[in-house]
């Protein structure tokens, strides 16, 4: 059966291009376009690192320059995780093509209601949903699957100790995002974590597999090196590829998931970004979202090596 098609929405930046490699070389997917929004590096950079990821893997997908910043605080960029150029600083050449004239909030818009159905991936800061969202609200109805990388599913975060980085990026967004009755699906960034991070075993093994293996490995080692030195694990852990992979074979993939009512902080400098799960349904309040807990990591880790071998 085919799949609806895709359409990705990315801060692009080495995670983000593993995971819209993954896509756009799956056997059954089809991506109609790509919407970025400024978050681990400036939009700007992320729709070169976009159009770059799309060249090697001789696709001509549509790319969609969308928010250069978050709705309502400042951009803090996470170069210190991905490098300056959002891809390792290993001075990749521009890319040959440039975006779509059209912006990507209006982009995302024209492209979901043109597909009914369709399958939204978010991969960066939601701050181009909902802006969508705000000008259509309607457009819910036509989003078949929104799955969501973000959040931390009430447990560790890596930008704060309460929050993952793109629901902590803008956070107003996120909780807008997360209100509005899409069909999120939640890929936290806890999937990525331990067994789910590819040893350095695995990494070469990844590397020695194509000319993009070793691009997957090349453009995340600032990665390897930040998570090395935030907690001391040798593997490289990819949020954005495991919330593809839930696109991708969810019925493969996803192991366990249960659906909760998930609110996201906005309003605290604590907890600010907090994908705060009601797991015991201790607010009564409607589910909102399929909270995924546990991913096939054998699989995952496969469908890597397809990506790049395909
Ligand atoms: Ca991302």
């Amino acid at each position: 059966m085919t799949a609806p098609p895709i359409v990705i929405d990315s801060d692009t930046a080495s995670d983000d291009a593993v995971a819209i490699a993954m896509a756009l070389r799956h056997s059954n997917a089809d991506v109609l376009a790509i919407t970025t929004v400024a978050g681990n590096c400036s939009v700007e950079q992320a729709t070169r690192n976009a159009l770059y990821t799309a060249e090697l893997c001789h696709s001509d997908v549509p790319v969609f320059e969308g928010s250069a910043a978050p709705l309502s605080v400042p951009p803090e960029f996470a170069t210190w995780f991905h490098g300056r150029d959002g891809l390792g600083d290993r001075g990749y050449p521009p890319p040959a093509r440039a975006a779509e004239r059209t912006d990507g909030v209006t982009a995302l818009i024209d492209v979901i209601r043109s597909h009914p159905g369709c399958t939204l991936v978010t991969l960066g800061p939601l701050t181009n949903v909902a802006l969508a969202l705000s000008r259509e609200p309607a457009l819910v109805g036509d989003v078949g699957r929104c799955v969501v990388m973000g959040g931390t599913n009430n447990s560790v975060g890596n930008v704060t100790p309460a929050a993952e980085f793109n629901l902590w990026f803008d956070p107003h967004a996120a909780r807008a995002v997360f209100a509005a009755g899409l069909p999120i699906e939640m890929a936290g960034w806890d999937l990525c974590r331990g067994h789910a991070g590819l040893t350095v075993a695995e990494q070469r093994e990844l590397a020695a597999a194509s000319t993009l293996g070793r691009f997957f490995v090349e453009c995340n080692a600032k990665a390897i090196e930040a998570i090395a030195e935030q907690s001391g694990s040798e593997r490289l852990e990819l949020p954005d590829p495991t919330a593809m992979a839930v696109a991708l074979e969810r019925d493969r993939v996803v192991l366990r998931s249960s659906r909760h009512h998930v609110e996201v902080e906005a309003a605290s400098t604590l907890t600010r970004g907090m994908s705060v799960v009601d797991s015991l349904d201790v607010t009564g309040r409607a589910p909102n979202t399929e909270v995924i807990w546990e991913i096939d990591v054998d699989r995952f880790k496969q469908m890597l090596v397809d990506a790049a071998t395909a």
